[in-house]
């Protein structure tokens, strides 16, 4: 018996095999090394997608189908080493979504937690749960599992931004649930920028009580994290291999602000080359500014702002940047730390 190699096979095995076959059985020791690995063993692959070629297409695909008709109108970022299955990595989704000027993505809800990192035009907003926000470069928005949330344009530039959802962990589960509303858009019950008052000025209402995994903030303006990342980067304290690197929390329990997605926002100063550093959670990673390059598994990839490019389960990964650079990125981190599996190893650092 062994996890890395396999039985020979024999005759009267593969007799028996094809016998248990018609019974829906298989034996264990033929797969066993493929399914329980010595470490992380994924189709994944690293890519890197340019987003001015994205942009292009997205725009082109805004002539062919409207908001409307489409529902959403995303071009998929698919991971090429899983074409077909509608996912950046094994766990997480990424697609581009544009809404052009006078469009409205009707409201719907479902059971997939989704992120909006704004990439595109300003001013367009999303509504969640019967509040607006409008979107600004940089903005990480939150669609918590359950939510009603539609998205308009009442500027005159297109609005575009990266769509981060849990549709493969939310598929796994077999646990998708998901309906319309009754109108294009959800009825406004409340004013732009109350849950970022009520809940994003270091207060919580006095009796608050937490009612869901989500975080009640659902736009955390860049304005705001990039100021924080302005300020923290005069202390010159660096980590090998993140540079200076914080997580968007739930202001009610310092948690993840989402149940299942991680996010992520973080700075390398001009000249910086991380340590080497790898991880379960695979990322997907949108510079906001700055150039440079990251290694993955070997390979290169050269970004600049907007482009997005993914870093698989376990594959090692390092950064080294022109000029001083800011990453958005998300992951599975959070999920896989509930279920006891995330694991990380900062190399010689
Ligand atoms: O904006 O609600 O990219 O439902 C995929 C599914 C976006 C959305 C996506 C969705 C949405």
């Amino acid at each position: 018996m062994s996890l890395t190699e396999k039985p020979e096979e024999t005759p009267e095995r593969q007799e028996f095999y094809a016998r248990i076959d018609k019974h829906a059985m298989t034996p264990l020791w033929t797969v066993l090394s493929n399914i329980i690995t010595p470490e992380p063993k994924s189709a994944c692959q690293p890519h890197l997608w340019k987003y001015d070629a994205a942009k292009a297409f997205l725009l082109e695909s805004g002539s062919l189908i409207t908001a409307k008709e489409a529902e959403r109108r995303v071009l998929i970022l698919e991971n090429p080493g899983m074409r077909g299955s509608s996912r950046i990595t094994t766990s997480l989704y990424a697609g581009l979504q544009l809404v052009m000027p006078g469009e409205v993505a009707p409201a719907h809800r479902h059971s997939q937690s989704a992120l909006r990192f704004v990439l595109d035009g300003a001013g367009a907003h999303t509504a969640v749960n019967g509040e607006r926000t409008n979107m600004q470069f940089g903005d990480f928005v939150i669609t918590p599992p359950g939510a009603w949330h539609d998205h308009g344009n009442t500027t005159d530039q297109p609005m575009i931004w990266l769509d981060g959802l849990d549709i493969p962990i939310v598929g796994f589960f077999d646990a998708s649930f998901a309906e319309g509303y009754s109108d294009d858009e959800q009825l406004v019950s409340r004013k732009t920028g109350d849950s970022f008052a009520r809940y994003g000025a270091n207060m919580l209402p006095v009796d608050h009580q937490q009612d869901r995994l989500a975080s009640p903030i659902f736009n955390y303006p860049y304005a705001r994290s990039r100021e924080a990342l302005e300020v923290m980067k005069a202390q010159d304290e660096w980590d090998p291999c993140h540079g200076l690197k914080m997580r968007y929390v739930n202001p009610v329990d310092g948690g993840w602000a989402m149940p299942t997605i991680s996010p992520f926002l973080q700075l390398l100063p001009k000249g910086f080359k991380t340590a080497s550093y790898r991880s379960t959670d695979a990322t997907v990673y949108v510079p906001t500014e700055g150039h440079g390059r990251s290694t993955i598994d070997g390979k290169v990839f050269a970004w600049g702002p907007k482009d997005i490019f993914v870093v698989p389960s376990w594959k090692w990964v390092s950064h080294e940047v022109d000029d001083e650079a800011v990453l958005f990125s998300y992951s599975d981190r959070v999920a896989q730390q509930k279920l006891g599996l995330f694991r990380d190893d900062r190399g010689n650092s």
